[in-house]
């Protein structure tokens, strides 16, 4: 029986010198969706490229001294760099410049206008170079600027050729109606339905004013205009007039991805023009919203554009990943801010993700010498970890079917939740000390393993740079890329693995150095928090009262200390301070870091997940070179020490009086 197919596509994008992220969100969510569907078990094409003919691009060759040739080989080559480094694996990416597109481009042509849905006449119109648009007079601003991008329009008077789109509206509204999962989301489907409703104006499909783009075969003094060109790629790289068995496999497409503001070219025109060609329409298009920054739409006069190449290379492609896709909520616009970022890395990569493997492995080294055990007989809590487990697996398979992607993202994240909790539920620590719950032990420590092979499984094709770190430490023999849907049974961890702890697959962001520029915080130097930490404590009694004698102070001197509840979100030894631990705690409205000289008492493991009191309004202070932002409280004895912990569930960050 052959495979399932899946064909998926990115806009081909314009040759601007720089992709930003909005770009880098529409590659990356079909690359995770290719991805999927490729660990589903389905042959998948996955097809992205770069839209490289125009006027733009003819004058941006031209001020750069360059032909356009060369000046788009130029970009188009930093184009496939970023994709690597985002590890974005396409199967193809198509040049609008590559001879197995062109020469389709003039076929297609040349066949729609035998067949008289192509013809030739004047067009006169208000045009915008940057947007390579015609505008109605009634749609432009005041001074006769371009409504999308404000610059002066021209007015052009050109003999051209159209097509005759306003044919095929009926055909179009009819098989919109009959398909109604054809245009994604339905929001957006009445808004096209109502635009053809309007009705079609026919459409310029060739231009003389210049020269870089395809000719038009029978009319040398003309060039394919942009839709005719772009749309086709489509088409042209899955073998179209070139290779019927590709071509038969592959069209139509499963899904075109595309932003909302190219949605209705992608619904309109391009259903068109396969109507005239007679060919099937691709069965779904997708639009997504925009990434926005606090200004609104990145501008590059603003400078607000955001580089992806940057954020690389501080935070590495998968937490770029994450962010964009876990942000982005289905068919709406996001906001993108660097605090978002980095809090996202905190608290899902490093906090969540990164946590419960680097403990959990961690304990299984100290209870089993790193190597997974054989459970016993699972209890009603173990089998909840189960149960959820592998409903996970199916939950997200339905939300990346639907295109949900930031939805399944959550739903893994649940599951690492769960996890987490699960371990500060059944204490391994606690059952270590006891030498006759081994078998508990066990079965709970294999709990923790096998959810975390499943969870591996499962964020791969999101992030595939973790999905291989996560793997490897894991110890599991088969290889990651051979794993399928299938694998996430529960059980398919063999007792016996021996697991490779490493470095923590995401280290935290130190948050007040990476957003110090960008938001001008009031940052206190090391020198200032270096000589707070050397304090002696002030000499009691400066005024060597009574009451100072008495070690009385009152309620106004109390209410200075300001006291919370802090969850512990991640605990490590300070190296080489056998004493301290460094705490990274939750305090509902910020997270920092506390260092404690608990060592002696508590395991880090023991700790995170607890719900802690601690002075937050502390002066900072380093130890060992780790900044304390605050000190937590414990009660010690001559036996002992125990934390202060609060009765029942309160939210961090609530006021302890
Ligand atoms: O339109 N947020 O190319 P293009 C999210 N060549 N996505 C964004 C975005 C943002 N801020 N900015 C851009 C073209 N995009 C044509 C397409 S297809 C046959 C021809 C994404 O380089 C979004 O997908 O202007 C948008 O539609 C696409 O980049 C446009 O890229």
């Amino acid at each position: 029986m052959s495979k399932e197919r899946f064909y998926i596509t990115t806009p081909i994008y314009y040759p601007n010198a720089n992709l930003h992220i909005g770009h880098a969100y529409t590659t990356v969510f079909c690359d995770a969706v290719a991805r999927w569907h490729r660990f589903e078990g389905k042959e998948v094409f996955y097809l992205t490229g770069s839209d490289e003919h125009g006027q733009k691009v003819e004058r941006a060759a031209m001020e750069a001294g360059k032909t356009p040739q060369e000046y788009v080989d130029g970009i188009v080559a930093g184009f496939k760099k970023l994709w690597e480094r985002l590890d974005v694996a396409y199967d193809d990416f198509i040049r609008t410049t590559e001879p197995r597109h062109t020469r389709v481009v003039q076929e297609i042509f040349q066949r729609l206008y035998d067949q008289g849905d192509i013809y030739k006449d004047t067009y006169e119109g208000w045009y915008c170079t940057p947007c390579e648009s015609f505008w109605p007079e009634g749609r432009l601003l005041e001074g006769k600027l371009c409504p999308e991008c404000e610059r002066p329009v021209e007015l052009v008077q050109e003999e051209s050729y159209f097509f005759r789109i306003s044919k095929y509206a009926p055909r179009l509204l009819q098989h919109i109606e009959e398909h109604p999962e054809f245009i994604q989301p339905e929001t957006r489907r009445n808004e096209m339905v109502s635009f053809i409703k309007q009705g079609l104006e026919e459409l310029c499909v060739s231009r003389t004013t210049f020269d870089w783009g395809i000719p038009v075969p029978f009319d040398k003094k003309h060039v394919v205009y942009v839709w005719i060109d772009a749309l086709t790629n489509y088409i042209s790289a899955v073998g179209y007039l070139q290779d019927d068995e590709t071509f038969d496999k592959w069209w139509p497409a499963d899904v075109h991805v595309v932003g909302k503001d190219i949605l209705r070219f992608h619904t309109i025109i391009w259903p068109c023009i396969l109507m005239a060609l007679d060919l099937p329409l691709p069965k779904r298009v997708y639009a997504h919203g925009w990434i926005l920054v606090e200004s609104g739409k990145m501008s590059k006069s603003k400078g607000t554009v955001v580089d992806p190449n940057a954020l690389i290379d501080e935070f590495g492609s998968d937490a770029i990943r994450y962010t964009l896709l876990r942000e982005m909520p289905y068919g709406q616009d996001a906001k993108y801010s660097r605090r978002g970022l980095v809090e996202r890395i905190n608290s899902d990569l490093a906090n969540d993700l990164g946590n419960a493997l680097h403990r959990s492995l961690a304990m299984l080294s100290r209870y089993f010498q790193g190597v997974v055990p054989e459970p016993g007989e699972p209890k009603d809590i173990d089998r909840s970890v189960m149960e959820l487990a592998e409903a996970t697996g199916r939950q997200v398979a339905e939300r990346v079917e639907k295109l949900e992607v930031n939805v399944a993202l959550a739903e893994i994240w649940k599951l690492v939740g769960r996890l987490n909790k699960y371990i500060d539920e059944t204490e391994p620590w606690t059952l270590a000390r006891d030498p006759e719950r081994r078998e508990r032990l066990a079965t709970v420590m294999y709990t923790v393993l096998e959810a975390l092979r499943i969870v591996t499984l499962l964020v791969t094709p999101f992030l595939p740079r973790t999905g291989e770190k996560m793997w490897t430490q894991l110890g599991i023999a088969a290889p990651l890329s051979e794993q399928r849907f299938d694998n996430l049974a529960w059980g398919g961890l063999a007792p016996g693995t021996q697991t490779q702890p490493g470095n923590p697959v995401f280290p935290r962001i130190d948050v007040k150095k990476a957003l110090a520029e960008e938001e001008d915080m009031e940052e206190k130097t090391d020198a200032n928090v270096e000589a707070a930490a050397t304090q002696e404590p002030k000499a009691q009694g400066d005024k060597a009262g009574a009451e100072d004698k008495a070690n009385l102070i009152t309620i106004d001197e109390f209410a200075k200390i300001e006291l919370r509840v802090a969850k512990v979100l991640a605990a490590e030894p300070v190296q080489g301070a056998d004493r301290l631990l460094k705490l990274q705690v939750d305090l509902g409205s910020s997270q920092r870091q506390i260092v404690a000289g608990i060592a002696q008492h508590y395991k880090p493991e023991e700790l995170v997940g607890k719900s802690i009191v601690v002075v937050a309004n502390l002066k900072p202070a380093k130890l060992r070179g780790e900044l304390s932002e605050g000190m937590l409280l414990a009660a010690s004895d001559g036996d002992g020490l125990s934390l202060l912990t609060v009765d029942g569930e309160r939210a961090p960050g609530a006021e302890v009086r």
